[in-house]
């Protein structure tokens, strides 16, 4: 049976051998590193000072950043915003928790952070090898959030498509890259390893979230990263509905309605518009997009790549 588009058919059992890679990754410190932000590394890794408030929202991309840097920033800021005058209303949460990779480091190799007022939320798609020893050995907090693999390709597929100046993968090829380890920031399996492993050695410093279970339990898994911060909701802005509301405001419904994230600007040059970074929202749309055989094979990997871990993917 194929998925509904029709594009990862019922071949896909077999790896296909001619399926390409993507010309713009670079092998680096044993990791799928986009080749423009490979120069941001080593500032980030030799610079970076961390302290122990900071907060750092780890990710693969399309694992649930976007959402992730909303819920972070409204809950860390909850006593000097309210959610009528956040700035969320009118900046996108990429502008406001930006990447030590993609942003910081890249545009200034000798950025000068430590004027920021604490705690500082800043964000990185790299994995956790590659971190600065600053923040591997500071008490600071790591949210790392992770989706499942088979949304997470389809969703990727659909942003990259939709970019300025780039390699446009067919869904196929980004199955493949997948299945190989060579996406961007991949391999999946050691990214995702990485945090869970450290989740486990210091809960206190590494919260290990999944996309589809913020989803299934928003409020829940807000309150568990507020506590987590160490910003916790009091029993009265639990009566208040504070949790509720910042969970309706961070939702994909709402933030994808706000005028800054339908018609602004993304940061940088290769995404034209905001409205890139939301597309459905939804947990389990790849049904429509690979067939059983293809599920069944990148399933066999990861049981693999990930065994004895105790890390599974529904
Ligand atoms: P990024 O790595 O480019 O920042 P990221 O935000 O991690 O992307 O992931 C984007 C995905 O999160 C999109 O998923 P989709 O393609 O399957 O639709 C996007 O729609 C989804 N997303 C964005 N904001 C939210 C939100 N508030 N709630 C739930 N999902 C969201």
């Amino acid at each position: 049976m194929e998925g509904k588009e029709g594009n990862i058919g019922s071949s896909s059992s077999t790896p296909n051998l001619i399926a390409k890679s993507n010309p713009n990754i670079t092998q680096f410190q044993g990791f799928s590193i986009p080749s423009q932000y490979v120069s941001a590394i080593i500032p980030f890794q030799k610079h970076f000072q961390a302290i122990d408030d900071d907060i750092i929202i780890a990710t693969k991309p399309k694992s649930g950043t976007t959402w992730l840097k909303a819920l972070v920033f409204s809950i860390v800021n909850r006593h000097r915003y309210t959610l009528s005058n956040t700035p969320l209303n009118f900046t996108n949460p990429h502008v406001l928790v930006p990447y030590f990779d993609l942003n910081l480091y890249k545009e200034n190799p000798n950025s000068d952070l430590s004027t920021i007022p604490s705690p500082r939320i800043f964000s990185t798609h790299l994995p956790y090898p590659m971190l600065a020893d600053s923040i591997k050995h500071s008490n600071c907090r790591i949210i790392y959030i992770t989706r499942n693999p088979f949304d997470n390709i389809v969703s990727y597929w659909h942003f990259v498509n939709g970019m300025t100046n780039v390699f446009k993968p067919s869904l196929e090829d980004c199955f493949e890259m997948f299945c190989r380890g060579e996406e961007a920031y991949g391999p999946f399996w050691d990214h995702a390893l990485g945090y869970w492993n450290m989740s486990l050695e210091k809960p206190s410093n590494v919260l290990f979230l999944r996309y589809e279970e913020l989803k299934e339990d928003s409020v829940a898994q807000t309150k568990r990263l507020a506590e987590f911060l160490g910003f916790p909701f009091s029993t009265e802005e639990e009566k208040t509905g504070m949790v509720n509301q910042i969970v309706d405001f961070c939702s994909f419904d709402n933030l994808k309605d706000l005028e800054v994230n339908k018609t602004g600007k993304a940061p940088g040059p290769r995404v034209p518009s905001n409205k890139l970074f939301f597309r459905s929202g939804k947990v389990g749309d790849y049904v429509n997009y690979f067939c059983p055989a293809a599920v069944e094979r990148l399933s066999n990997i990861l049981k693999e790549k990930l065994s004895g871990s105790g890390l599974t993917f529904k």
